[in-house]
């Protein structure tokens, strides 16, 4: 074998180290848990996820943030914010509603969703485990809520809850670059302009991401047009 093959060959064996022996793994209450090497800078490609532009300009959006775990409630709140600012939305069309915990989030965002005046709705809260099970039972009756309201509404409804283990986890997804709230403000007008742009509220002619519609699907929406309610659309719902 010439020198250059014994290198390449070497190389090749160190790559191969690399990524199968010396991988971490993650330590939680529930045991250690297998992962990649990419783990262990996943707090900085989470934040990567790219957006590209967005026109948030027309946009409604309602926030319904709990008052559980408040303080880093609030913190996703303004990372929430400054992402829908980034893309354009008025204050003024920006509607955040408190609830007390999580496990209220989908029937306040349903009550929203139906009255049919906003384009999305970020569902905001923080789960943190305790000593028992109350954090599983509400963990999974909040993520399959919030699907169902979105699904049965057709509003965007975003999964701003974070589900931590420990306090620590929820200061590192509550401020600073990994702050949350921004990429769940982003998601919420990503998928504001989706639904829109697929269910007609920009115009007939752009119905089905950009499809001319073949139908005459009708979205006259009476309570949305209402201009009492457009005003102030968590008064017109009874928030
Ligand atoms: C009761 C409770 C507990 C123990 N922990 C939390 C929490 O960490 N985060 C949260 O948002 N809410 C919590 N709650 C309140 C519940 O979500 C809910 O408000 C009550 O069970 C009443 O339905």
């Amino acid at each position: 074998m010439s020198i250059t093959g014994l290198v390449l060959l070497a190389l090749s064996l160190l790559v191969c180290t690399e990524s199968f022996v010396l991988q971490p793994s993650i330590t939680t209450p529930y045991g250690s848990t297998p992962s990649t090497k990419y783990d262990i800078t996943r707090n900085a490609v989470e934040g990567s996820v790219d957006f590209g532009t967005l026109d948030g300009s027309d946009l409604r959006i309602g926030i319904i943030k709990t008052r559980w775990n408040k303080e880093a409630v609030d913190s996703l709140l303004d990372g929430a914010k400054e992402a829908l600012k980034e893309c354009g939305v008025k204050d003024e069309n920006v509607f955040v509603k408190e609830i007390p915990g999580s496990y209220e989030l989908p029937l306040a965002a349903r009550f929203l969703a139906l009255s049919g005046t906003v384009d999305a709705v970020i569902c905001m809260g923080v789960l943190i485990k305790g000593d028992t099970m109350h954090f599983e039972y509400i963990c999974s009756a909040v993520s399959s809520g919030i699907m169902n309201v979105q699904l049965q509404t057709s509003t965007p409804c975003i999964f701003g809850v974070l589900t931590a283990l420990n306090d620590q986890q929820v200061v590192d997804r509550s401020t600073g670059d990994n702050n949350h709230g921004y990429g769940w403000g982003k998601t919420a007008i990503e998928m504001a302009l989706l639904r829109n742009e697929a269910l007609g509220k920009t115009g007939k002619k752009n119905r089905g991401f950009g499809l001319e519609a073949g139908n005459d699907y009708d979205d006259s929406d009476a309570d949305a047009k209402d201009p009492e309610k457009l005003r102030d659309p968590l008064r017109s719902i009874g928030f």
